[in-house]
């Protein structure tokens, strides 16, 4: 047997009885054992088309036997009884059932990714989630859910966006600073941000002098209103620095410096981090690429959004509504 958890919303029809009856049918199934139901609390719609009703979400826990294709094809089934139809993304639906965690594992198949790539910043998924399971640990980031709650409540609305140079990280921020109310801190190391072959010299002298720039940006920053500020949205991530003050010699340096000063706490960690690259990657960057994979999936950063692969319209668009879905119940 193994632990499960899914999250439930439903913003259309009979929302309650949708998701009371999922319980059911979940108890039903021989496989499956129900441990733990959440309370359902409305919440405001996040993402997709305008003028969306009001959803009511939850979380429960379960026990099964399913392995998790298994599981996802049942969870399928209780969303496609329930009249569910996919046209839209994030469009309103009777039923949308996802499963968050799987034990420990971590599955990316075609047809289904665990953890949920998108639940580590939704208020709609980890409040419930974290009222039944709060010691359960998220595999990938090592945190627990309960610490992933706090985390969503308190930390300072700072976001910091990440990627190889020219993928569109300055306009990714502007924009969705603009969409959001929230303030745009371009990056103050820009001006002196040297090109590829001169990359290679001094390059910890560099860095270090670079994130001594952004550290007093940060510092800047007023948070008048603490975690309920409007967001900050740098197009820099500080600890990118490591990454680049190793590029000369590879993979094989350790980031001591840097990384060293990057834990030191010297402005605040971002609520979330956005990782951003082209739909058509430049073999030009690789290995600063990897190098920023690896520092991003260090644990205990917290919640990271992919943004790979995404052509930078619907970026926004995704970057917006995570922000939407940190700030609101
Ligand atoms: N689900 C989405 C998108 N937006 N917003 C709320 N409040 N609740 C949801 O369950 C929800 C959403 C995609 O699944
Ligand atoms: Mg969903
Ligand atoms: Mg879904």
């Amino acid at each position: 047997m193994t632990a499960a958890l899914i999250a439930l919303g439903s913003n259309l029809g009979e929302r309650k009885n949708y998701l009371d009856e999922t319980i059911k049918q979940l108890a039903a199934n021989p496989r499956i054992q129900v441990v733990a139901v959440s309370s359902w609390r409305a919440t405001s719609p996040i993402g997709g088309p305008p003028g969306q009703p009001e959803f009511l979400n939850g979380a429960a826990l379960l026990e099964t036997s399913l392995d998790p294709h298994a599981l996802q094809s049942v969870l399928e089934g209780i969303e496609a009884a329930a009249g569910r139809s996919r046209q839209v993304t994030w469009d309103a639906r009777t039923l949308d059932l996802d499963l968050l965690l799987y034990g420990s594992e971590v599955i990316d198949s075609p047809r289904l990714i665990v953890p949920h790539p998108r639940m580590t910043f939704r208020r709609f998924v980890i409040e419930p989630a974290a009222e039944i399971a709060p010691k359960m640990v998220h595999p990938v980031i090592r945190w627990t859910i309960e610490t992933l709650r706090d985390h969503l409540r308190t930390a300072l609305p700072y976001i910091a966006i990440t990627g190889p140079p020219g993928v569109g990280k300055t306009e990714l921020a502007k924009a969705a600073a603009s969409a959001t109310g929230g303030r745009f801190l371009a990056d103050p190391a820009r001006g002196e941000i040297i090109e590829s072959d001169e990359l290679s010299t001094h390059a910890i002298g560099r860095e270090i002098k670079f994130s001594g720039l952004r550290v007093q940006q940060l510092a800047a920053v007023d948070w008048d209103g603490g975690s309920t500020s409007a967001p900050a949205i740098s197009d820099y991530w500080i600890e990118q620095s490591a990454c680049y003050a190793l590029l000369p010699r590879g993979q094989f340096l350790q980031s001591s410096t840097i990384a060293g000063m990057s834990r030191a706490h010297l402005w605040p960690a971002p609520k979330l981090h956005v990782f951003l690259d082209t739909d058509s990657p430049t073999p030009e960057f690789d290995l600063l690429r990897k190098l920023l994979r690896k520092q991003l999936m260090e644990p205990n950063r917290g919640p990271i959004l992919w943004l790979d692969g995404v052509p930078l319209v619907l970026a926004i668009t995704q970057l917006v509504a995570a922000i939407q879905a940190m700030e609101s119940r």
